[in-house]
């Protein structure tokens, strides 16, 4: 390699490691057995600068397949526009009390896709009218910084800009959020351990052979 190839590649790694953000992991678990957990939303929100705006066109999905909600839960940043596609081949009847978005999607067929924008940070707990059983979670953000843990506990929270943070771990069964203040800097990737102690799982599940007249 020429010396001056070999200057500007460690130029640009060097350039590189100078924006180079920390990349916070988080790892999730309970407190009694120590068993991974899944589904809790992580995210910071910057303390002392603002947040890069929303994406403006962020759409995700939520469906509805086997008359429940996949997936049970779901994070955005404020602004996104979630589909509701119904992909039973019954109707669905979904709806929200939750302060921060109430809706409602009245009967609606198989194959069709309803659509809602989510403009106010906060917990939105969605039911079916139909399906009791059915229940999903949407955490709507004010920042683009968040992940969900996956079946081994764990989260990546995508590049910080070098800041403080407040870090919040979110799960539909603790008894309160979980938030911790950090500092983020290129030098610094730490892995940050929570444990919780997890209700009960109150969710009612149907039976898989059970009538179709009970639903
Ligand atoms: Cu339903």
């Amino acid at each position: 390699m020429r010396p001056h190839a070999t200057f500007l590649l460690l130029a640009g790694l060097l350039g590189l490691a100078a924006h180079a953000a920390d990349s916070v992991k988080v790892i999730v678990r309970t407190t009694l057995d120590g068993k991974p957990v899944a589904d809790a939303v992580v995210s910071a929100t910057p303390l002392d600068h603002a947040a890069p705006p929303s994406a403006p066109h962020e759409t995700v999905q939520i469906e509805q397949k086997d008359q429940e909600f996949r997936p049970y839960v779901t994070a955005v940043q404020v602004g996104a526009t979630v589909n509701f596609p119904n992909h039973d081949t019954v109707q669905h009847h979904i709806y929200s009390l939750s302060k921060p978005k109430r809706f409602e999607i009245p009967l609606y067929q198989a194959g069709a896709s309803e659509s809602v924008v989510f403009d106010t940070p906060g917990i939105i707990t969605i039911g079916c009218n139909i399906h009791d059983w059915m229940v999903a979670y949407i955490v709507v953000l004010p920042t683009p910084f968040f992940a969900k843990t996956d079946a081994t506990g764990a989260a990546a929270l995508p590049p910080l800009p070098a800041g403080r943070y407040r870090l919040e771990v979110w799960h539909p069964r603790a008894p309160a959020p979980m938030v911790q203040e950090i500092q983020s800097a290129p030098e610094n990737t730490p892995v940050l351990e929570f444990s919780v102690a997890l209700k009960p799982d109150k969710r009612i599940r149907r039976a898989p052979s059970g009538k179709p007249s009970d639903y």
